[in-house]
This record gives C-alpha cells, sequence and structure tokens, in this order.
C-alpha cells in the first residue's frame, strides 16, 4: 500500500513504543514518528485515545489504533504480504503466544516497576524490591521455559512474543542496579535470546540504550520525590 500514512506516536523511553517501532522495522513499512510528552499530554493525544490516553498509538491512513499488542497484530494483519508473519498459522501456537504476551504485559511491568519506583538507589533493598524481584524472575524463567529448539519464540524469525518482550531487555540494567541482582546468572536462555534478537537490525536501532533507560529512571525518581 504505497500511499499509505503511518504515524506512531509515542514517547522515547516506551518499552510498549519500541514493540510498534521494531513491528513496522521489521516488515520494512515506512511511517512517521510523533514524539509525545506524557507528563503533558497533547489535545491531539487525548483525541486519538480518549479511553486510555496512553501511547503508542499508530494512525493508519487517520485512522488511531492503540494498545501496543492490538497494534502489533493490527500491522501484521494489514500488511499480511510482508513478512515475517508475527503470528503463526497454526491457531493453538497463535493463542500461546498471545497468553505469553498478555501475562507479560500483566505481570512483568508492574512487577519491576516495584524494583525502582520512587526508591533511592543508596537505600539497602525493601520488601517490596524483593517482591518485585522474585515476581520480575518468576516471569522470566516461565517464559525462558518456552523457548525451543529455534533462536526465537516465532521460530527463525521474530514473533509477537519475541516483540512484545525484546523492548524489556533495555530494562533490565535498571532492575538489576536497582534489585541488586545478575539476570544472566538466573535466567541465562533468556539474556543469550535477547543477544539474538539485538542482532536484528529492526531491534538494533528502535531499542533504548540500557543506560539512557537508567538515566531516565533517576529523573523520574527525582521528579516523584518532589
Ligand atoms: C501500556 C501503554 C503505557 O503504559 C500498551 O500500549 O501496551 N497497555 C498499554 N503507556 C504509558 C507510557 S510507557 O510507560 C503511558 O502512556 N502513560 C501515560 C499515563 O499513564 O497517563
Amino acid at each position: 500500500m504505497p500511499n499509505d500514512e503511518v504515524v506512531l506516536v509515542s514517547f522515547w523511553p516506551s518499552p510498549f513504543g519500541c514493540r510498534v517501532k521494531i513491528a513496522l522495522e521489521e516488515k520494512g513499512i515506512p511511517y512517521e514518528y510523533k514524539e509525545e510528552d506524557i507528563l503533558n499530554k497533547s489535545p491531539y493525544l487525548l483525541a486519538i485515545n480518549p479511553v486510555h490516553k496512553k501511547i503508542p498509538v499508530l494512525v493508519h491512513n487517520g485512522k488511531p489504533v492503540c494498545e501496543s499488542v492490538n497494534i502489533l497484530e493490527y500491522i501484521d494483519e494489514t500488511w499480511s504480504d510482508l513478512s515475517p508473519r508475527f503470528l503463526p498459522s497454526d491457531p493453538h501456537q497463535r493463542a500461546q503466544a498471545r497468553f505469553l504476551a498478555d501475562f507479560i504485559d500483566k505481570q512483568l511491568y508492574n512487577s519491576s516497576k516495584k524494583i525502582y519506583w520512587g526508591i533511592r538507589e543508596d537505600q539497602g533493598l525493601g520488601e517490596e524490591q524483593v517482591n518485585g524481584k522474585n515476581e520480575v524472575l518468576r516471569v522470566l524463567k516461565l517464559v525462558e521455559g518456552q523457548i525451543g529448539d529455534k533462536p526465537f519464540f516465532g521460530g527463525d524469525h521474530l514473533g509477537l512474543l519475541d516483540i512484545a518482550l525484546i523492548p524489556f531487555y533495555s530494562r533490565f540494567y535498571t532492575w538489576e542496579t536497582f534489585g541488586k541482582f545478575s539476570i544472566e546468572e538466573e535466567c541465562p536462555r533468556i539474556v543469550a535470546w535477547a543477544k539474538r534478537c539485538l542482532q536484528k537490525e529492526s531491534v538494533a536501532k528502535s531499542l533504548l540504550d540500557p543506560i539512557k533507560a537508567y538515566e531516565f529512571i533517576l529523573e523520574l525518581n527525582k521528579l516523584l520525590a518532589k
């Protein structure tokens, strides 16, 4: 669809926005990027996502699509002629990929916030942080158990689950630094998988630098402390 107008509205540190960037890059779909300040939301964002008022939003020929996993599925269906396909053709495998992407959304991000949200890094580990760390490791170990003998969850190419999970790799450094633990020691297969994903240009050019992600959290915590 050569005359398509594709706009991604996002906020630079967002792992959810990063998913959409990777998906568009993987399929080679040209798009315009619009940065949104989520601390001072524009009337445009409120108009295109009046329900959740969150980024990312993909605006395709003027029509907004919200919620990152929903956007990934929309991209896969709309540009079904472009490879790779993010969802497997087998219904059970498709259900499983959706199930795990949903599990990541419900568990990983919220648990991880307990490790760093409003925490001073020079404090000893509090109970909430230890809980957050244990929950994060539980999720990662469960997901790690699903890695088969292929390089990616999607098989030989990136699939829905790969794209949903890989943006959080940029946050590992933050979680490890605040939580004083090593994900590589606990979940070596997840880290090996992430390194394979990073060999993909779509991932390498979309993923946030881990140090920038960490500095962003430090700034956010300063704002929260005010
Ligand atoms: C989550 C998006 C989200 O949390 C998705 O798209 O998958 N389930 C959604 N977006 C955040 C920025 S990233 O942390 C956001 O827009 N927050 C604004 C707010 O909460 O007001």
